[in-house]
């Protein structure tokens, strides 16, 4: 029977024609045959964006080659596998991603120009997957790329929602948020899984029956919803290796509502089905709290449900024995935000597979693990017990359960001290009785993660001091890292030719370690001279992207002077304006003589506001006020220029980083949990202006503070001047640019009162106390600028020594030390 089989899998393999052909010709034949059947256009006649379309299919079709090939190769080998379970995640563009990791770029890019198309016209032609907010949601995607191209078997899961994070739309100054329908023109990156869907039940009650002799949970729910898998295909560089990452649709269920089709009530009973969709649609626009919103938990627990019921069958498809399932399982939370995964992994355990409380519950603390990416108390989730015990009944029980094992677990430990107990306790009592995830996350995961040195030492001396001291072992950090692939291969194609020319390989690639070779070149005039005209042409490409969508015109000579990330009061953005305004006022107090020291600097600042937050919508206002006040003052001419990109998203950032020469990662010491955008700006070779916080500790001990220009309070230093409060001295400088504010020398004075008084008297964020050395750190930056050659060598040393922040060894650091994974390549 086996030789007949293969027989017939032969025949079908020869009439597929074998694999796919990745020459010119056949790519070409590829395209058209795209164009002709899946765009349906003319093949004689298509556009840029039919072009890409069928592109994008083309690929698609390598990608799910080689999927099928890694699954089957992962299913023969059976190896422990990771699944990596986030609400969020900022994958962007795709098409160049994909065919740089598939190895095709140029043979792609050779076949459009047969055809009459420029490959970088048609990639412009793709939209930005937006399933994310910020640093966590980016970080994700990062670590796919990473855990693809390391070759270990993972799926990764989440939602697929509908609208994305909003688009930021400018008006007057003022940020709007546009849902973000990304899904509207298809989405060639994602293959609908029909026949994978998972029933997923809400509401309800839950009753004890009798069933072979035992007491069992029954929970018999009022509402039903199907979850659908999409997957979308991730492929690894310089393997064949294609991961998967599963997310999630939900969709109307048919066992759903059918007693009130029976009884007449057609209209009511189809728009009811239809609102069950909204669970998936829209994903929640804030990235420091998402507390007790119903829809909110819907969305987790909907996600949780059907990952752990895709990953209890795949494990039952080849195992009859659940010993075996901590051998073959490792479930990461990415944050608080999957956390129910607990308890429903448990329910599925005992209540469906029946293996007891106790069985069920060494494997949880087997197979979870858990990373926070926050600092503050505020960050942390808190689902009312109302909410959960309506929504989720059996899951309240369970998560009861755990705690009353774990309290009394507790009691033998530490005795009675009550203040302890309640503090560690998963369930807060108070005027709203909640549950603390990050408590259940910890009590319930074998290894607590930070996402950087100094963030782990404030989990153990601050934010989870006492689980700490009782579970020290399960303490410690990943440092964060970004891909190179994307933030060098992709966004910065002349960087990317340049290191290897140089390094004689593009192994680094794969091997970021090889980067350190550039600190031999690092004063070689002819390294100089290139490096400078790399980052010439990036600074080209940024100026007329600003030029086109501001009207803007901005000299290139200038300082290219960046902060992009999500606006928060502790990132500081703010004072990041005060001193653009305090270079402006000082520039207009000038003679002639000394304005022609003055180094030239366009000042770049993006990033969206979540759409509740009124202070950080106001940074922004004052940044386009300070900005039109500037760039309209005909004295100033070049000297200055400030420009806000509206809607900064990942593509966005691949243009901005690249042209920056300096970045600025202003966050108050102890409040960055880590911190990427600063990994892919030195990458880039960009210099860093920065305080002491998250992960910029460790960049320093890569490249030296000498390579950078650091500022502001230490992290020890931070309480006493936040004691001092009001009567802290601040310098005469930062009262001074307050005073223009608020005089209305940019307008809009009532408006910006809010603001200032943030700044002036408590200023938590302590803008004034670190203004000074803000100030002075800028000075040094235009003093080295001005020195050429001590900046190129400066910015050659910054690239050399980002090896540490690749996302490559985040991952194997994981692999290793928290999952228990191994590699497991597809054969090529
Ligand atoms: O704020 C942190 C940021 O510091 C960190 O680099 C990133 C990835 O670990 O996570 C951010 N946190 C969030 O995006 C939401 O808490």
């Amino acid at each position: 029977e086996s030789a007949e089989k293969r027989t017939k899998a032969e025949r079908m393999f020869g009439l597929l024609d074998g694999f796919l052909k990745n020459d010119s010709i056949s790519l070409q034949k590829d395209i058209l045959h795209h164009v002709a059947y899946t765009v349906a256009r003319s093949p004689f006649s298509f556009d840029d964006f039919e072009a890409y379309q069928a592109l994008a299919h083309s690929v698609r079709d390598r990608l799910i080659e080689r999927c099928h090939d890694t699954q089957i190769y992962f299913n023969n080998k059976d190896p422990k596998r990771l699944y990596f379970l986030s609400l969020e995640y900022l994958m962007g563009r795709s098409l160049s991603n994909s065919v740089i990791n598939l190895g095709i770029r140029d043979q792609y890019a050779d076949a459009l120009n047969q055809l009459g198309f420029e490959f970088e016209v048609v990639a412009e032609q793709e939209g930005d997957a937006a399933l994310g907010n910020g640093g966590l949601a980016r970080l994700s995607a990062c670590q796919m790329d990473s855990l693809a191209t390391l070759d270990y078997p993972v799926w990764g899961y989440g939602l697929r929602y509908q609208y994305g994070l909003f688009r930021q739309v400018i008006v007057d100054g003022f940020q709007h948020e546009q849902p973000d329908y990304w899904l509207n023109f298809g989405n060639p990156w994602e293959i609908e899984r029909v026949h994978v869907s998972y029933t997923v039940k809400f509401y309800g009650t839950v009753k004890e029956e009798l069933r072979n002799g035992e007491n069992c949970k029954v929970w018999e729910p009022g509402e039903i919803v199907e979850a659908v898998a999409y997957d979308n295909p991730i492929p690894g560089y310089g393997t064949r290796n294609t991961i998967t990452l599963r997310l999630w649709a939900a969709k109307p269920s048919d066992q759903q509502d059918m007693e009130s089709y029976n009884t007449g009530d057609y209209i009511n009973a189809v728009l009811n089905r239809h609102g069950l969709e909204n669970i998936s649609s829209i994903l929640y626009p804030d990235d420091r709290s998402y507390q007790g919103k119903e829809l909110r938990l819907k969305q987790q627990y909907f996600f949780v449900s059907a990952s752990v019921q895709d990953i209890i069958r795949r494990f039952k498809d080849t195992h009859s024995n659940f010993d075996e399932f901590p051998e073959k399982v490792a479930l990461q939370l990415n944050d608080t935000h999957p956390s129910l995964a607990i308890a429903e992994v448990m329910r599925l355990l005992v209540d469906v597979e029946h293996l007891g409380w106790d069985r069920a519950w060494d494997m949880v603390c087997k197979i979870f693990s858990f990373t926070t990416h926050t600092v503050s108390r505020e960050g942390l989730e808190k689902i009312p017990v109302d909410l959960l015990s309506s929504l989720l009944p059996r899951h309240l029980q369970i998560i009861y359960d755990i705690n009353f094992n774990f309290m009394e677990e507790l009691k033998k430990r530490i005795g009675l001290d009550y203040d302890r107990l309640s503090r560690m306790s998963i369930i807060e009592e108070g005027a709203v009785k909640s549950i603390r995830m990050a408590n259940l996350a910890i009590v319930c995961s074998h290894t607590v993660n930070g996402v950087s040195r100094v963030h782990s030492e404030l989990l153990k001396t601050r934010l989870f001091k006492d689980f700490y001291e009782h579970w020290p072992h399960k303490f410690h950090y990943k440092t964060n890292g970004v891909t190179q692939r994307r933030w060098i291969v992709v966004s910065n194609p002349g960087l990317s030719s340049l290191i290897s020319k140089w390094l004689g390989t593009e192994a680094w690639i794969r091997n970021i370690d090889l980067l350190t070779v550039l600190q031999e070149h690092a004063s070689d005039p002819d390294l100089h001279r290139e490096w400078k005209m790399v980052k010439k042409v990036n600074k080209m490409r940024l100026a007329e992207y600003i030029e086109a969508m501001s009207g803007l015109k901005v000299s290139i000579d200038a300082m290219f002077d960046v902060q992009t990330k999500r606006i928060h009061e502790y990132k500081r953005q703010l004072l990041n304006i005060l001193g653009i305004i305090h270079r402006y006022d000082c520039i207009k107090n000038m003679d002639s003589k000394d304005r022609k020291r003055v180094v030239p600097r366009v000042c770049i600042i993006g990033g969206k506001a979540a759409p509740g937050y009124e202070i950080a919508k106001k940074i922004i206002k004052l940044c386009y006020a300070v900005a039109e006040k500037i760039n309209d003052d005909s004295d100033i001419g070049d000297l200055l220029k400030l420009v806000f990109i509206p809607d900064y998203n990942v593509s966005v950032a691949e243009l901005v980083i690249p042209g920056a020469d300096l970045s600025q990662h202003l966050s108050t010491a102890g409040h960055e949990a880590s911190g990427t955008g600063s990994m892919k700006f030195l990458m880039n070779g960009c210099l860093l202006l920065a305080t002491e916080d998250g992960s910029t500790i460790e960049i320093i001990e890569e490249i030296g503070a000498d390579n950078m220009f650091l500022f502001g309070a230490k992290l020890h230093e931070v309480p006493a001047l936040r004691e001092e409060g009001p009567s802290l001295k601040v310098p005469l400088q930062f009262s001074r640019v307050v005073r223009m504010i608020r005089e209305g020398h940019f307008g809009y004075e009532d408006y910006f009162k809010s603001l200032c008084d943030t700044i002036e008297g408590r200023d938590h964020y302590l803008l004034g106390a670190d203004f000074g050395s803000y100030l002075e750190a800028q000075a040094a930056a235009d003093k080295v600028f001005v020195d050429q050659e001590k900046w190129t060598r400066m910015s050659i040393l910054s690239t050399a020594g980002s090896g540490r922040f690749s996302s490559d060894k985040t991952i194997e650091d994981y692999a290793e030390k928290t999952w228990g994974i191994q590699p497991c390549r597809c054969p090529l």
